[in-house]
């Protein structure tokens, strides 16, 4: 089995690209080593402040947000970094050639319960004379020049995609460097697992409750098949469950904040998922839209995202 970087080397994607991705994988690495320290290294818990999201951050949000950001800053082949835990951009190196924006740690209300978490990220290709600014970053997901996540699970998994299908690699501890394990991954255009939070059910568009009792009531009701339902509560361990072994993902709009599209952020969890997925030959939408199409305003955005099953998105999307 190959390593991620010979799998690199052997790809044709730019040396720096290369460059960001082994920087971006290898401080996932050693964060992956902090959580699975756990309480023994005191850092679980609320870090006492609130994120740009006016979201409480837990420590491992703000220790895992600063090694990503100070290795990426260091990496020469890095423009900027934008985070869900930064308020602004932040540059790095003008002359650098990609801008990468992530989620340090995905599902972090999982991590006093020793639950799925992960790291996000995404990755555009930019350049110019001056340092990047947030409108640097606005460019449709369509435009990632890679995207993918770190998944810090009972193995340690990259999902990784430059633009030519989805790989999986899985961290050998004793080497502590990514192996391949799946070089090339598909997701089954039918599923009968679906993935919402119902406890939102009353606050749902009534055609997403529609479509959500449909999966309910299964064989009883107007689907020809029984549906099994599953909810990690991090998008990270939903998304590769489905990635594995097929299914539907959704937190649609609701109404318990209607100023507020929807709760997951579009350029640093919906735009890199619905690449890997979109690659995998799945579907990633909005209620109205194609999330890749997303002409993005603001670097901390939020978007509905039904996500998964080309046709059972197309069933969603039908009601
Ligand atoms: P946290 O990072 O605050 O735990 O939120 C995780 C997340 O953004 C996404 O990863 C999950 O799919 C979703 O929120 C879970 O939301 P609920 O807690 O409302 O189910």
């Amino acid at each position: 089995m190959q390593t991620l970087s010979q799998v690199l080397k052997a790809s044709n994607a730019p040396v720096a690209l290369q460059d960001v991705l082994t920087t971006t994988t290898n401080t996932c690495i050693d964060i992956c080593k902090a959580l699975h320290k756990g309480s023994l290294a005191g850092i679980l818990g609320v870090a006492g402040n609130e994120n740009v999201q006016g979201e409480e951050q837990k420590k491992l949000d703000v220790i895992s947000n600063d090694m990503l950001k100070s290795d990426l800053m260091s990496c020469p082949a890095v423009r900027a970094v934008a985070s869900e835990e930064e308020d602004d951009i932040v540059p790095a190196n003008t002359n650098g050639e990609y801008l990468i924006a992530f989620d340090p740690l995905d599902g972090s209300s999982n991590i006093d319960i020793n639950a799925m978490v992960g790291t996000i990220f995404s990755i555009y290709h930019d350049q110019g004379e001056k340092p990047a600014t947030e409108a640097d970053f606005l460019k449709p997901g369509t435009e990632q020049a890679a995207a993918g996540y770190v998944l810090y699970g009972p193995s340690c998994m990259l999902v990784l995609s430059t633009g030519q299908g989805v790989k999986m690699f899985t961290l050998d501890p004793e080497k502590n460097e990514f192996v391949e394990t799946q070089e090339s991954v598909t997701v089954d255009k039918d599923t009968q697992e679906f993935a919402i939070n119902m406890s939102n059910q009353r606050f749902w568009s009534e055609s997403m409750q529609g479509y959500v009792n449909d999966l309910v009531a299964g064989k009883d009701g107007a689907r020809d098949k029984n549906f099994n339902m599953r909810w990690v509560a991090a998008m990270v361990g939903d998304v590769h469950r489905i990635l594995c072994r097929g299914g539907i993902f959704m937190y649609p709009w609701d109404s318990k904040d209607p100023t507020k599209p929807g709760k997951l952020r579009l350029m640093y969890e919906a735009n890199p998922m619905a690449m890997l997925v979109e690659q995998a030959g799945g579907k990633a939408h909005t209620h109205t839209q194609r999330i890749l199409d997303i002409q993005p305003e603001g670097i901390h955005q939020r978007v509905p995202v039904i996500l998964g099953a080309a046709n059972e998105v197309d069933k969603c999307l039908s009601y």
